[in-house]
Order: structure tokens, then C-alpha cells, then sequence
């Protein structure tokens, strides 16, 4: 059993690694890249890139030790039936999800921007979540999957802060996951919101769970 010590606020954790999973948020086309869904709600995708180079070194890292290795991805069947009608109905109409963009059919299932980027895809082995909603837990089999490895901690880095990674957080504290969100390996269209989505995670003596960053966690993973 490999056991690690993580510097983490507000206190630093001892983690086994046979109990930890990354799981890597959203990192899709559709929110990173132009002419996806991000960019549909009306943001400038550019401010997610930060979370990419800082998530590769930890995804090597992780794959490295063995850690299991899950990637998740937000989207919708191609007949909508799995989509809400007030998430379909926000928006411009011919910018809504299901509508033709560069990448394909905005946040559709199947679709080129519906995929992860290609700095971080997943290899074989490793499971790929697809999510209607903006958490991980909510109608998938995540929970399950993690319970079938005695999964009971969860290193967490994607996108955004803010939306996707907030929501699986909490999902999954309640769950009775202990959270360490990697804070650069994460980003938001919105550089105040990412600050704050972070805080509202470790304030409280960690009522959400526990903030680290890359290098504490390279730190740790790299140890022998
Ligand atoms: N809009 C926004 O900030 N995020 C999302 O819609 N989904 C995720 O965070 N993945």
C-alpha cells in the first residue's frame, strides 16, 4: 500500500494511493475551443487553456503511480431526449445546444467538440463518464464505478471551477468522498469565480474538501 502525505488547504492529507482516483472534469472541445458551447454562452474560451498544462503533468504522473484515471464529459444524446428544456431553451437559437456548429452539433454526444482535447485523452483502461448535468454523480454509474475500486478519495482538476467541478464536488462530499481539488489544474471563463469556487471548497475547515495545487501534488505522486 502506498501511502502519501499531499500539502493541501486548510491541512495537508495523507492519501492512499490504492484509494484515489483523478478525475479530470470536462476537458472537451466544446468548452476549450472556439465555436463550442462556451463560447455559445458568450465567453472567451481562451481562459480555460491555464488548466491544460498543469493537468497533463499531474495526468502523467498519475498514470505513472497506476492511480485509476477517470475523465468525464458533459453532453446530450443526439435526440435531446436526455436534455432538459430549459438548459436546451437558454440562449441564441442558432447557437443553443443541438444547433450545427464548427465542431458539429453543439454539446451532442458523438459530436468532434463533444470529445476531450487531444493533450489530454484518455488511454485504454480508462473509464470515460458521460454526464447530462453539470455533475459527475447525477445519472451516471460514477458512484458505482468508484465503489466497486474502494475508491474514498478523489484528486479533481477540469472545468470549470466555478460550474462542473463545484457540482461534483459537492455531489460528492455528501457521497462520503474526501475531495482534493488540484486549484490550478482548474479553470473558469470567469477569473473571480475561479478564485471564489476555490475558496468556498476549503472555507469552513474544508466544508466541501481540500484545495492543493500541481506542484503539491507532483510532489507527492513523485515521491518513492
Ligand atoms: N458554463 C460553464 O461554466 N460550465 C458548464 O456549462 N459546464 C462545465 O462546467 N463543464
Amino acid at each position: 500500500m502506498s501511502v502519501r502525505r499531499i500539502e493541501a488547504e486548510p491541512s495537508g492529507l495523507v492519501v492512499e494511493l490504492d484509494h484515489a482516483a483523478l478525475i479530470i472534469i470536462d476537458m472537451q472541445r466544446d468548452f476549450l475551443e472556439p465555436g463550442g458551447f462556451g463560447e455559445a454562452l458568450g465567453n472567451d474560451v481562451s481562459r480555460l487553456k491555464a488548466a491544460v498544462g498543469p493537468l497533463q503533468n499531474v495526468l502523467a504522473s498519475a498514470r505513472k503511480s497506476g492511480m485509476l484515471v477517470i475523465h468525464t464529459r458533459e453532453g446530450h444524446r443526439p435526440d435531446l431526449s436526455d436534455a432538459p428544456r430549459h438548459k436546451v431553451e437558454r440562449g441564441e437559437p442558432a447557437m443553443r445546444i443541438g444547433a450545427p456548429g464548427p465542431m458539429g452539433r453543439i454539446l451532442v454526444r458523438g459530436e468532434p467538440g463533444h470529445d476531450i482535447i487531444p493533450e489530454l485523452y484518455p488511454i485504454e483502461g480508462e473509464p470515460v463518464i458521460d454526464k447530462p448535468g453539470k455533475g459527475a454523480f447525477y445519472q451516471t454509474d460514477l458512484e458505482l464505478m468508484l465503489k466497486n475500486r474502494s475508491i474514498d478519495t478523489l484528486l479533481v482538476g477540469g472545468v470549470t471551477t466555478e460550474v462542473c467541478v463545484n457540482t461534483t464536488v459537492r455531489e460528492a462530499n455528501d457521497r462520503g468522498f474526501r475531495c482534493i481539488v488540484i486549484g490550478d489544474c482548474c479553470a473558469s471563463y470567469f477569473p473571480e469565480f475561479h478564485k471564489i469556487g476555490l475558496a468556498m471548497i476549503k472555507a469552513q475547515g474544508g466544508i466541501f474538501g481540500w484545495v492543493s495545487s500541481s506542484p503539491s501534488v507532483l510532489a507527492a505522486l513523485d515521491s518513492d
